[in-house]
């Protein structure tokens, strides 16, 4: 990698990420049913039907595997609580699943690495789900119990929290498109949905500062959308992708509107009153997370329904998601955000990763195309930063190969390799260039 430590302001935070579900074992610690379990027991839904009861079995293994984060050089674990495993019916409190994090906590702390914590990385309790999950408003005041219970027990250890992982998966990847759990593809269930998960966000950060609690923030998926074409047409596709994917959450939280082109597919299926919640959902933050991996190119799809958009496959190369490797699309958000929405609001680079169908070979495995798009999303974070964004961070995804939703086991996203016939870790060869690029 050309780029190093030294090329970021001091202080600047590298980290890596995870979340519970994609790596803990759920079948462990009294955790209860989710709708993740529930989506991948249904046929067709994920890739030979896996699921998290084992993933990388963190739950036994996380002493070694927070060795690898302090022996990378990392300064940060972002690390997600599963609210499934603290209250497995969404509301009765499991003792064990508090000791996990407690424990899990200050392994951290005595590994010289920050907490940075998530509180809802997708795995709904199931009893939840049975109520409506997000469609029902009634799961965003549930989900502000979850977090005060959470938060008495480790929010005096952890550097920083997030409410909501990825609100547009939660909202739209999961009831429109349906490719998530619980797998809707409903207009009306998303437009509750992508309203509900902000007013949970929103309600979450209110108990929190009554509790106190210092440095929250929420962490947005962003996809650069551009037009296929220069047609007129497929312009207006794209700001209707943009509006959907990377206005929508953000403009809710910073202006308390919702973005005109998406109203117009959803303004007759929200909830009553919604805009009465708006004061709620646009409280300050004290940070702003950005996850950021790819762009689309968008085009008209006349006589579709709403959206009536087609994605038009683009060149440049891929992932093994068959993500196209676009680093500019990063620079490209930060600096928006930074200019548009929160000025000079703290902004980290929650995740950005790739997959690649990674081997070990005599013990190694060499991923030099993953070291490649660490090294060029990082300069594009440098030069955000040059360009005035007030980055703090970059947290890579993922610390490990683990879980990837409906796509099962398959895409290796991990600096460290698993083998999940016998869950022995291998770091890559990414692993130790990020290693060295910290240590400069
Ligand atoms: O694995 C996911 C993660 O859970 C959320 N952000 C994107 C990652 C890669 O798809």
């Amino acid at each position: 990698m050309t780029i190093s430590r030294s090329d970021f302001p001091p202080g600047f935070v590298f980290g890596a990420a995870t979340a519970a579900y994609q790596i803990e074992g759920h079948s462990f610690g009294g955790a209860g049913s989710t709708h993740w379990d529930t989506f991948a027991a249904t046929p067709g839904n994920v890739v030979r039907a896996e699921n998290g009861a084992v993933a990388c079995d963190h739950y036994h293994r996380w002493e070694a595997d927070l060795d690898l984060l302090r022996d990378g050089g990392f300064d940060a674990y972002r690390f997600s609580t599963s609210w499934a495993r603290v209250m497995p019916d969404g509301v009765t409190v499991n003792p064990e699943g508090l000791d996990f994090y407690d424990r899990l906590v200050d392994g951290m702390l005595a590994r010289g690495l920050k907490p940075f914590q998530t509180l809802y990385h997708w795995e709904l309790p199931s009893a939840l789900a049975d109520t409506g999950g997000w469609t029902n408003r009634d799961t965003a005041e549930r989900f502000g119990d979850f977090t005060q219970v959470i938060t008495a027990r480790i929010g005096d250890r952890v550097a920083s929290i997030a409410t909501i992982n990825e609100p547009w998966c939660v909202a739209y990847l999961s009831h429109f498109i349906g490719a998530h759990a619980p797998g809707q593809r409903d207009i009306r269930a998303t437009a509750r949905a992508m309203h509900h998960i902000l007013l949970a966000h929103g309600i979450a950060v209110d108990r929190m500062r009554g509790m106190g609690q210092k440095n929250l923030g929420i962490v947005l998926n962003f996809d650069r959308a551009l037009p296929a074409t220069g047609a007129p047409a497929d312009q207006a596709a794209a700001a209707t992708q943009d509006a959907i994917f990377n206005r929508w959450f953000i403009e809710a939280i910073t202006k308390r509107t919702y973005p005109a082109e998406a109203m117009a597919g959803f303004a007759p299926h929200m909830p009553a009153h919604w805009q009465d919640d708006m004061t709620q959902i646009g409280q300050p933050l004290d940070w702003l997370g950005i996850n950021y991996y790819t762009r689309h190119l968008c085009a008209a799809d006349p006589g579709a329904p709403w959206p009536a958009i087609r994605d038009v496959e683009g060149t440049l190369p891929k992932t093994q998601m068959g993500w196209e490797i676009f680093p500019d699309g990063l620079h490209h958000f930060l600096t928006r955000m930074s200019r548009d929405y929160v000025g000079d609001l703290p902004l980290y680079v929650t995740e950005n990763g790739m997959a690649w169908p990674d081997l070990v070979e005599n013990g190694a495995v060499y991923d030099p195309d993953r070291s490649a798009f660490i090294d060029g999303h990082l300069e594009a974070t440098r030069r955000a930063i040059a360009d005035g964004a007030n980055v703090q961070g970059f947290f890579y995804w993922s610390l490990m190969d683990n879980y990837e939703w409906a796509l099962g086991y398959e895409k290796r996203f991990g600096i460290v390799h698993v083998d999940f016939e016998t869950l022995k870790r291998t770091p890559k060869a990414s692993y130790h260039a990020l290693k060295s690029a910290l240590s400069r």
